[in-house]
């Protein structure tokens, strides 16, 4: 399409020749009443909550968009290297508060609404919480593109916007139960449609090789169509696009069928891949929903590369220089379809020889490796791909064999080694290993933890390893202060303020060092349980008006929330649960320390395992709240609906931080990084971050126990019996039995037979005594405040290092190879 801009319009936005209200909370509020009227038609009589903060939200955007939009020109003037951050989870949790905060307009509107006799916290509350992701991987992409635009690096994150975002989970008797999560039902006025903004992206078809370059005839097209979430950055003038791509179920045609005639066939086609952008899948999604997983994973990908050749080739006007203009991170394999989409166009649309093309793309991309558990490293069926996109199947085998080839064979590697390197798996059924078409298509692949790095070359990806040392590296994840100190936690911000010496520790984590010089204060370690014990009444309100469960704000909070898995060991929480039960009917009388486990998290829907651990935390939960006999002293309380929203609400109030997942299983975590930022003291294993944790923190302020990963490789490898460990602890197995024979089932005794008698893969019963006495650890420093206080200070003033600025610092210096905006490049303001 034309541009059709006049000239008189072009600088409007630089020469600030309209009305932008000064953000005073009189011009705010006019803003919103107006926004209400105006925008919305709902007259202030009748607005309910939920339109008021649409009108509120309609407000703040309106305050974003002039950096938004001048970010863009600072972009496109510098002709600024850009990363473009391709991820199918986004998990951005609320945007309002976060966008006052970061553009510090909440006063402002604090004040607007108390003008209006409203409460902006209540409002704020009515916001939903857009779920499009599984967990961690999700989350890290939100923190990042947090950091990104406050360290003012140039970036694009590109996402699907799932009409239903991960389901909705209630519990009903105990089980989990998914509803639709309808995020989108009270309207979304932080994003803004881009219906010019589509690209087709084409799916079947037949692949007609007698041609060069090879004619791809496509079966179907849809459109994706763009909608620009605005990401600003902390302390204002710059924001970012989180791009979304939903499908356009009116443009979806089968060709075929179209070009006959025959209308309604082409209409049923449209109605089946309407739902490409409809759900996010479960990270164990079933055979069934494979096929349309792979469409929205194409979908993403096609519709992004589109995109980004499209603005690459606004600032140039070659597409040569395109490696030196773009950078491409593929978080996890889920966008490696990017790979074959970028040489499919640069081959058949550009002309270019196989050759360039491929130099390019090793230029452009990068990946992260997020896991190294083999079922969710993922793998698609030759068949499937040949089906659904017969041209980069067709490339892939291409790629292969160039690598096979001119990088392997000349090195003298043997067939075996071949077979293990193929990005084909031969087999009966041959199937394409994405993460392999990653690592050979990538300058530079990292894992996000320096333990989960090192198995990562030691292990998955050793034969590459042997190949390209250098391409290997680690970013240890980070999480972003603001979501989860200023957001979350504004008593604790106020607090980092006083202590501190003004806010500088929320663009500069690394401030929270001089805390150290603080810590055996006894006045300071008392503020800050005071600002602990708020939270914890926060948390007790919630739970007491959602669950009607009343809980003891003096005893001590053992949190573990994240996604249910069996190598996370929810289970093996559970066994302490139990244990302390028996412990105290044992001996009622002794001096216990009360504690409140508190568990949240959604099971992926099809995963059988996690969802009994669900209805156990349950049933125990329900069993033990009720038995007089241990009165206060344990309370256990599952929180539905596990959500970002929640977890600001839950990580604050936390004193003990559970990370106790398998060593070797956990990639890194965050929420691990996010509790010890809000004053929690750790409870792990040497997995994931929780050992660089330890390294910051120091060995006495936090809890370390069980099997190192080459323990737990050497149990594995003897045939790893979990009765070695039942039989031989009867402690152990009164609790095993108990919950196998039903003492929290008595409706149903064998429920749980299976859950304690498996073959233990992720080795809780090997574990559980020494997770038993560092819990006891854990009860004897609580007893102790002034330690246990200034054990959670050290710990706040060690976790600088987990900021996500430092992560993105590391990812623009070693990978990216990006400059962000200097202060030169900014606008002057009229
Ligand atoms: C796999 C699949 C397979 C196909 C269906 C959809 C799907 C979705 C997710 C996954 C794998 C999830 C990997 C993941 O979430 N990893 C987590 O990443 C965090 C951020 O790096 C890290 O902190 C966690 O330890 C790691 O489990």
């Amino acid at each position: 399409m034309a541009k059709t801009t006049p000239t008189a319009a072009k600088n409007l936005l630089t020469t600030y020749d309209y009305i932008n209200p000064k953000p005073d909370a009189e011009l705010v509020r006019k803003s919103i009443v107006y926004k209400l009227i105006f925008i919305l038609g709902i007259d202030p009589k009748d607005a309910t909550p939920a339109d008021w903060l649409n009108a509120a939200m309609f407000a703040a955007r309106d305050l974003s968009t002039e950096n938004f939009l001048s970010t863009r020109q600072i972009h496109e003037k510098f002709k600024k290297r850009t990363v473009y951050y391709l991820s199918m989870e986004f998990l951005m949790g609320r945007a309002f508060t976060n966008s006052l905060i970061n553009q510090d307009l909440y006063g402002a509107f604090e004040q607007a609404f108390k003008e209006l006799g409203l409460n902006l916290a209540d409002i704020s509350e009515q916001e939903a919480d857009p779920a499009l992701g599984n967990g961690g991987l999700g989350r890290l992409a939100a923190c990042f593109l947090d950091s990104l635009a406050t360290l003012r690096v140039p970036a694009v994150g590109y996402g699907i916007r799932y009409q239903y975002g991960m389901f909705k989970q209630e519990i009903v008797d105990g089980k989990q139960i998914e509803k639709p999560d309808l995020w989108l039902d009270n309207g979304m006025a932080w994003q803004f449609a881009r219906p010019a903004k589509r690209f087709p992206v084409s799916f079947g078809g037949t692949l007609d090789t007698s041609h060069y370059p090879p004619r791809w005839k496509p079966a179907e097209q849809i459109n994706a169509v763009a909608y620009d979430e605005i990401v600003p950055a902390f302390g204002g003038q710059i924001a970012n696009p989180l791009r979304l791509w939903t499908a356009h179920t009116g443009d979806l045609f089968n060709l075929a069928s179209f070009n006959e005639g025959d209308y309604f066939s082409s209409m049923e086609a449209q109605m089946k891949n309407e739902t490409i952008a409809n759900v996010l899948y479960p990270n164990d999604a079933t055979a069934v929903g494979r096929e349309l997983r792979l469409k929205q994973e194409y979908f993403l990908v096609s519709a992004s590369v589109q995109d980004i050749i499209a603005r690459h080739l606004c600032r140039y006007d070659s597409i040569h220089t395109l490696p030196e203009d773009v950078a491409i991170h593929l978080n996890d394999t889920h966008p490696v379809l990017a790979i074959p989409e970028l040489m499919r166009i640069l081959i058949d649309d550009y002309y270019l020889p196989f050759d360039q093309a491929w130099a390019m793309c090793q230029k452009i991309f990068s990946y992260t490796n997020h896991t190294l558990m083999s079922e969710a490293l993922e793998k698609w069926s030759v068949d499937m791909m040949a089906q659904l996109l017969p041209r980069h199947l067709d490339i892939i085998y291409k790629i292969n064999h160039h690598f096979i080839e001119n990088v392997v064979r000349p090195q003298g590697y043997d067939d075996d080694f071949i077979r293990r390197v193929s990005i084909i798996e031969e087999g009966e059924q041959r199937q394409v290993r994405m993460a392999w078409l990653a690592v050979i298509a990538s300058h530079k692949v990292n894992g996000v933890a320096k333990i989960h790095s090192d198995l990562m070359v030691s292990s998955l990806f050793a034969d590459f390893a042997a190949l390209f040392p250098e391409r290997f590296t680690n970013v240890t994840n980070g999480v972003t202060p603001r979501r989860w100190i200023a957001v979350a936690n504004p008593k604790l911000a106020r607090f980092l303020d006083k202590h501190l010496g003004g806010s500088g520790w929320l663009t500069d984590l690394n401030q929270l060092n001089q805390l150290n010089k603080l810590v055996d204060n006894k006045d300071i370690q008392n503020e800050f349980a005071n600002v602990k014990h708020a939270a914890k009444v926060r948390l007790a309100e919630y739970i007491q008006r959602e669950m009607n469960i009343t809980i003891n704000p003096n005893a001590l909070f053992d949190v573990q929330i994240k996604r249910i898995h069996a190598y996370k060991r929810q289970s093996m929480n559970v066994l302490h649960i139990v244990h302390r039960y028996n412990q105290i009917l044992n001996n009622p009388n002794a001096d216990w320390q009360p504690r409140v486990f508190i568990l949240a998290g959604k099971a992926a829907s099809s995963y059988n395992e996690a969802k009994q651990t669900i209805r156990l935390i349950n049933d125990i939960a329900y069993f033990i709240n009720h038995d007089e006999r241990v009165r206060d002293l344990i309370k256990v309380v599952f929180i539905p609906n596990y959500s970002v929203s929640l977890a600001e609400l839950i990580i604050p109030a936390a004193d003990l931080s559970e990370q106790i997942s398998l060593a070797g299983k956990e990639a890194s975590g965050t929420s691990n990084m996010k509790f010890a930022l809000n004053g929690a003291l750790t409870i792990g294993t040497l997995d994931g971050a929780n050992v660089e944790i330890l390294q910051h923190v120091g060995a006495e302020n936090i809890f370390i126990f069980g099997n190192t990963v080459e323990q737990v490789q050497t149990l594995y490898r003897n045939g790893y019996n979990p009765y070695d460990f039942i039989d031989n602890d009867p402690e152990l197995a009164q609790v095993v039995n108990q919950i196998a024979q039903g003492a929290f089932s008595p409706d149903e005794p064998h429920r749980y037979h299976k859950l304690m008698h498996n073959r233990d893969e992720f080795q809780r019963y090997a574990d559980f005594r020494s997770y038993v006495n560092a819990q006891a650890q854990v009860d004897k420093l609580y007893r102790q405040p002034e330690k246990w206080y200034r054990a959670a200070l050290v710990n706040m003033a060690n976790m600088g290092y987990f900021s996500s600025d430092r992560s993105i610092e590391d990812y623009c210096r070693e990978i990216w190879r990006i400059e962000p905006v200097s202060e030169q490049e900014l606008p002057r303001l009229a």
